[in-house]
């Protein structure tokens, strides 16, 4: 096997325990946002795994900024992974007077803002990139945000003043699921051409099959090398990815089902194993 093999090889299983993570938690309640932890489970692996870099004692030099706050569920897998949080405070998901909330705060280990109130992080994401020029870090800042929440304004506003700043270290990634809350995002308020209107705003833009590890690495490449622009991918993903007896609920934004169909979804996810 060649290092690079070795390395995808390393990255589909990360990825699998990823998911594994994101059914258990959602099964301790039976609910939660299981269809993004799966869809993300690929991606997170490869930003971890791979991408973002830590200094000497361990702590991430560079920011994961996550604007879609429900989202949050698939850092906490992966945080979970690296030994950041236990299985058993995992397993108290979205659970009265846990800390693993469905929407995080600001200040939990691995979370730089507090979702929830969509729309506002690729603003966060903007002034902490802007904070690391200024300080000659070199630091990067990678910031997740959701096709619904490109209908909103001040998404649009931060990518403007991104661009016009020509913020090179930050990547913004586009959870281009194609469903919000209420439904298939063409049919509320379309958002294509995204890598489109990401480019007239500034950005390197690319699209990218979000569940093809090569193509991702492909991309963090590209952005890592381009010197002069921000950079945005947008990621193809498919709710609930990797899990059949789930993915009838593709086009749905929260899941909540019976312990039987979490017990087979693992099952599942267990015969699939890389
Ligand atoms: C400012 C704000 N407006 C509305 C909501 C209610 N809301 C919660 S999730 C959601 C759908 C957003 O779409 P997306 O993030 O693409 O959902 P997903 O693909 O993860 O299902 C909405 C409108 C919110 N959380 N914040
Ligand atoms: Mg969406």
């Amino acid at each position: 096997m060649t290092a690079l093999e070795m390395d995808r090889a390393d990255l589909a299983r990360h990825a699998h325990g990823i998911r594994r993570r994101v059914l258990e938690m959602c099964r301790g309640r039976g609910q939660g946002y299981a269809g993004q932890g799966l869809a993300l489970a690929d991606l997170m692996a490869c930003l971890h795994h791979h991408e973002l870099r830590r200094g000497d004692d361990g702590r991430y030099r560079d920011a994961l900024v996550i604007s879609t706050g429900h989202s949050a569920i698939a850092l906490f897998a992966v945080l979970g992974e690296l030994g950041v949080y236990a299985a058993e405070e995992l397993a108290t998901y979205g659970m009265d007077g846990s800390r693993i909330e469905e929407s995080p705060l600001e200040g939990l280990p691995g979370f730089e803002i507090t979702g929830g109130s969509l729309g506002q992080g690729l603003s966060q994401a903007v002034g902490i990139a802007l904070a690391e020029r200024l300080a000659g870090s070199g630091n990067r800042v990678f910031c997740l945000v959701s096709d619904g929440e490109l209908q909103e304004g001040q998404t649009w506003e931060a990518a403007m003043a991104a661009g016009h700043h020509r913020l090179e270290d930050l990547v913004v990634l586009i959870d281009n699921n194609r469903t919000q809350a209420d439904g298939l995002t063409a049919s509320v308020m379309g958002v294509e051409p995204v890598p489109e209107k990401f480019a007239a705003f500034g950005f390197a833009a690319r699209r990218v099959d979000a569940h093809d590890v090569d193509a991702l690495l492909a991309a963090f490449a590209q952005a890592r090398a381009t010197r002069d622009r921000p950079s945005a991918i947008v990621l193809e993903t498919t709710l609930a990815k990797g899990v059949p007896c789930l993915e009838e609920y593709r086009n749905t934004h929260y899941i909540r089902v019976e312990d039987a169909v979490w017990a087979r979804a693992l099952d599942e996810l267990e015969a699939a194993a890389p």
